[in-house]
């Protein structure tokens, strides 16, 4: 038995079976355990606000304590229902947060995790939140250390784990070549709207391009890489496009998209023709496991035109791509553009790096 099984084991000893987060690769395997509960035991939320406030509301109909996971990337979205709705000077609502500690101290990791990873401590001390950082001698214990002041403080309590702490299983998951390999439109993006600005999302969509770009040219010049604010590229890509002429193309993906989709409205209400959006919809997390996404719910077309999105293209095949890419790129935004993907990236894909340049660059 695993860590993550073990884990889910010391939970339901205690009566703990709800859980509801974001994915996260730290968490990576007890995500995926996740997954095969039942659909009113597991929820997968749009963003991590979102699961803290689905968590309470679960906790208002049991009176039992659920789980809530997410990166700490994601911290900063649960502070709002945290601080201001089921903190115990408000309603006081128990829970127990998993939190994926990126940037942890002494872990080698990514620029963007710095930061965060940094404060992350401090600001579950700022909220009074107790926390344990998992050791995995004693994490029996702790869990029901934390479980247990939850209960009596009626407040939330968190459970950090560094990278390394869960097993990865390896993944023998056989993706479906049904769709278009995303490192292929990525390519033909660039080479048939060589003069766009592109604002990539957080995740493979971002190392991709930063991929295919290195091989291509030496400098780069028309990307911004979204290597942190998960959800947020098409509000930066709206902001772009209002102060240049150039066309902006936003590449977005679904759990991006679904995380603030809100900004989509807003974007449609105040872009203009310049502005292209880009979905790279694989229906799942794939950066951080392939968990599922609720996309599949939604009528792009009918969504985006609803909102005033002057066009809609989808696109499924490989062989359209040129067609539809030119006819997208010629169309007067603000156009939306649903890719359907194949999961799966490409292999040993590099790090971003040298942040400062990719600014330089960009704005130059
Ligand atoms: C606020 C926040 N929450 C969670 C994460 C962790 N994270 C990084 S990429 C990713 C998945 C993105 O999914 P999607 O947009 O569908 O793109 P895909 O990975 O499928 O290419 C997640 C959850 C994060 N970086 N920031």
């Amino acid at each position: 038995m695993d860590t993550s099984q073990k884990i889910l084991k010391i939970l339901k000893k205690n009566r703990i079976e709800f859980f509801t987060g974001v994915p996260d690769s730290v968490l990576e395997n007890f995500c995926n355990s996740l997954t095969k509960l039942n659909k009113n035991k597991h929820i997968i939320s749009a963003n991590e606000g979102g699961a803290v406030s689905i968590a309470a509301g679960y906790n208002l109909s049991t009176k039992k304590i659920p789980v809530v996971y997410f990166q700490n990337s994601g911290l900063g979205n649960t502070i709002n229902p945290i601080a201001s709705l089921i903190h115990k000077e408000i309603y006081g609502i128990p829970m127990i947060l998993f939190i994926g500690w990126r940037g942890a101290l002494n872990i080698k990791d990514e620029i963007q995790h710095k930061v965060q990873g940094k404060i992350t401590l401090e600001q579950l001390n700022l909220l009074n939140i107790k926390y344990k950082i998992f050791n995995k001698n004693s994490f029996n214990k702790q869990l029901k250390q934390l479980i247990k002041y939850s209960k009596k403080s009626n407040h939330p309590v968190a459970f950090l784990f560094k990278k390394g702490d869960l097993e990865t299983v390896k993944n023998n998951k056989k993706n479906s070549k049904k769709y278009i390999n995303r490192s292929h439109f990525i390519s033909k993006l660039i080479s048939i709207s060589k003069r766009s600005k592109i604002i990539a999302t957080t995740g493979f969509t971002s190392r991709e391009l930063f991929q295919i770009r290195q091989k291509k040219e030496n400098k780069i010049k028309n990307d911004f890489y979204m290597v942190g604010g998960m959800g947020h590229s098409s509000m930066v890509a709206l902001g772009y496009s209002l102060g240049s002429k150039k066309q902006t193309v936003c590449l977005d993906g679904d759990g991006s998209f679904l995380m603030h989709m809100g900004a989509l409205a807003i974007s449609s209400k105040f872009a203009t023709k310049n502005f292209k959006y880009i979905l790279l919809n694989n229906s799942c997390h794939e950066s951080v496991g392939g968990q599922p996404t609720a996309v599949d719910k939604i009528n792009l077309k009918l969504f985006s035109e609803s909102i005033g999105y002057k066009k809609y293209f989808i696109l499924k095949d490989s062989k359209l791509i040129k067609h539809t890419l030119n006819l997208f790129i010629k169309s007067k935004g603000p156009s939306f553009l649903n890719v359907l993907i194949n999961p799966g990236s490409l292999k040993n894909l590099m790090r971003i790096k040298n942040l400062g340049e990719i600014k330089k660059n960009f704005t130059s």
